[in-house]
């Protein structure tokens, strides 16, 4: 009998055992050169090992339900070929955003992939080739097997059957030591590096697509009582405005400029060229940025996940923030109830419009737009014409943009909330012969070295735009909020970046990764003469409430998380998206805390140093609840069950 079995074993699945041990060294060898998971000590390095061998042999092992040899052999060639596809498109992504994909990455956004896909041929590297040779080891297993294939029978389905019991036992086994440590792994949401690091990217993947089918659950469970909880949040949360800046920008236009990928530690850097000269990057954001007309903010983040742009643009009209995964935009936004910027001001005869040199159907804004209460959107469809000349990958290269829109603004009634999506420094970052180039850096890297060069173009067409204004006379009648929308050199550049902006690369780590997150944020009030550099810690979900209160909006009754900016009252803290948390004192990123100034690792621990710790889990709290209760509106729906004073 067990002469039988070991037969059946060796004819049988031999090849099934092949197939894994190569997808297995494969997976293990993508751990350790592409992501970076934080694994840290032995018993970590050892679940990293194993945590692929369960679901690789699941997958894989689906195929002994075919009864043929050859199509059993064809069907495992077919499942190694998908899990192939879904390793590498990962592997592609995390160049990029840092984060594995999502299903709702997949199903629901076109977009985001296309996000991507410009960018792709810079995101191939030479090692690449490893993760397809094994394909083709397996084909040629495959076809030195099959002249000997006849003598295989068909798969007793017990056999099949107890593979995947196998399988799935392995992945019990996994899941109880991942649990020792890492309690309530699946249970709590973490980070999704948590996930891949201790289970594997496919039990990843599974894991993202339940989570997402219960997501969509949500929205039908909600009800009006879930309110009471969001309503005490914003009564005991709201920061009274600043009676001096309340109103002072009262009756204006509103002008957002929504500076794509743009990093705050441009404002004022400088690079010395090859011929000794010395040129300022950002030129006229400085001067924005300096000016008494100003009120700049030096320790602004942003707090976009994967919906990037579609997440700052969200945050930056409703006071709320994007999705944990994928984008609220695609996901929810068309059919969310949103009081958003320009619903809230068209009561006081504001008009409304988007301007964006791209398709209305990126991002889904074409329908986000409505739903927000834009009057117009002026995109690629309907005001500008596309050529191969005028534009880039992403839309109307941003000088003709500003020269085009400039035109339309003016045209639109007054007072207006406006909106300018700019593109041409998007990754990643290419040339183009309208750039003014800059020979330093050359570093390794073109996407950073490109990277100088489109936000320099950025900024010429940003001054431009600031002379329209002023030939058109709007200029002195508006309000301009410039921000950036998230980082535009990923933090798997940052080593390279490092040592342009007189980093140390020794002690380069995660704390000095979250501090490249700040991006500009310039609310630039024309007269004002008040303005200055506010270091008060806040992100993008703080935008709404500063703008209103200086248009002399209350927005006491309405449901937003942000707190104004220039409040007094405000908490002076922010909170990224993956619900690390920042004040002037301390960066708690994970686990870890750090001093903000030095950057100094500080341990903190319940019982040697209790006040500490007292203090630092109160601001993760603070930071948790503020997601937490933007997720309840966002997820749940539930603006639709509130109206807030003086809305329409
Ligand atoms: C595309 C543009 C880019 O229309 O707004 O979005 P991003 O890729 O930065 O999210
Ligand atoms: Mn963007």
């Amino acid at each position: 009998m067990f002469q039988k079995f070991k037969e059946t074993a060796r004819n049988n699945f031999g090849f099934l055992f092949s197939a894994v041990i190569l997808f297995w060294l494969k997976t293990y060898l993508a751990y350790n050169l592409e992501f970076s998971l934080g694994v840290a000590g032995i018993y970590q390095q050892f679940l990293l090992l194993i945590n692929p061998l369960a679901s690789t042999l699941f997958v894989f092992g689906l195929s002994l339900f075919f009864s043929k040899p050859k199509s059993r052999s064809r069907a495992l060639i077919f499942l190694y070929f998908l899990n192939t596809v879904l390793l590498f498109s990962n592997i592609l992504y995390y160049r990029e955003f840092s984060d594995f994909i999502t299903v709702k990455t997949i199903m629901g956004s076109s977009s985001m992939m296309n996000g991507l896909g410009p960018g792709v041929f810079k995101m191939l590297a030479w090692q690449d080739v490893l993760y397809w040779i094994d394909f083709f080891i397996l084909i040629f297993l495959y076809r030195r097997k099959k002249g000997k294939s006849e003598e295989h029978g068909p798969i007793k389905k017990r056999y099949a059957i107890g593979t995947l019991v196998i399988a799935f036992a392995l992945f019990m086994a996994n899941l109880g030591l991942a649990e020792i440590d890492r309690p309530q792994l699946l249970t709590r949401t973490f980070d999704r590096n948590y996930i891949v690091k201790y289970l594997g990217v496919n039990v990843y993947t599974i894991y993202d697509g339940v989570q997402t089918a219960k997501a969509n659950s949500v929205r039908a469970s909600a009800d009006s009582s879930d309110m009471a909880p969001v309503l005490d949040y914003i009564d005991t949360h709201f920061a009274t405005p600043n009676p001096e800046t309340f109103g002072q920008a009262k009756g204006k236009n509103v002008v957002y400029i929504h500076l794509e990928s743009m990093q705050q530690f441009l404002i004022d850097l400088e690079m010395t060229e090859e011929n000794g000269e010395t040129r300022a990057v950002t030129p006229f954001l400085n001067e924005l940025y300096h000016s008494t007309d100003s009120y700049s903010f030096s320790n602004f983040f942003h707090q976009t996940a994967q919906g990037k742009t579609s997440d700052a643009e969200l945050l930056i009209d409703n006071s709320l923030f994007g999705l944990p995964q994928g984008s609220a935009f695609t996901q929810l936004g068309s059919d969310n109830t949103f009081q958003a910027g320009p619903q809230i001001l068209k009561p006081l005869g504001y008009s409304s419009a988007v301007f964006h040199g791209n398709v209305g159907s990126f991002w889904d804004r074409d329908n986000v737009y409505k739903s927000m209460g834009y009057d117009y959107f002026f995109s690629s469809e309907t005001s500008y014409t596309l050529t191969p000349e005028n534009s880039l990958e992403y839309g109307l290269k941003d000088k003709l943009f500003f020269q085009e829109s400039a035109q339309y603004l003016e045209q639109l009634q007054q007072p207006f909330y406006s909106k300018f999506v700019t593109v041409s420094n998007h990754f990643p970052f290419p040339e183009d012969e309208m750039n003014t180039v800059f020979d330093i850096p050359n570093t390794s890297d073109d996407t950073i070295n490109g990277y100088f060069n489109t936000v320099h173009y950025a900024d010429e067409a940003l001054q431009e735009f600031f002379q329209y204004m002023k030939d058109s006379g709007l200029y002195e009648n508006t309000v301009f909020v410039l921000y950036g929308d998230h980082f535009g050199i990923s933090n798997s550049r940052n080593r390279t970046l490092a040592p342009l902006l007189g980093h140390d690369l020794a002690t380069w780590g995660e704390y000095d990764n979250t501090m490249l997150q700040r991006v500009p944020m310039i609310i630039h009030i024309p007269g004002i003469e008040t303005g200055y550099v506010n270091p008060t810690y806040g992100g993008q979900v703080d935008v709404l409430p500063t703008v209103l209160h200086l248009l002399g909006v209350d927005t006491e009754t309405h449901i937003q998380v942000g707190q104004d900016l220039l409040s007094p009252e405000r908490e002076n803290l922010t909170v990224l998206r993956n619900g690390n948390v920042i004040t002037p004192e301390y960066t708690s990123l994970g686990s870890n805390v750090y001093s903000t100034d030095t950057g100094e690792n500080i341990f903190v621990d319940e019982l040697e140093t209790p006040e500490l710790y007292t203090e630092i889990v109160g601001i993760r709290e603070a930071g948790q609840l503020q997601l937490y209760m933007s997720d309840q509106i966002l997820n749940g729906d539930l603006l639709r069950f509130y109206t807030p004073a003086n809305f329409e």
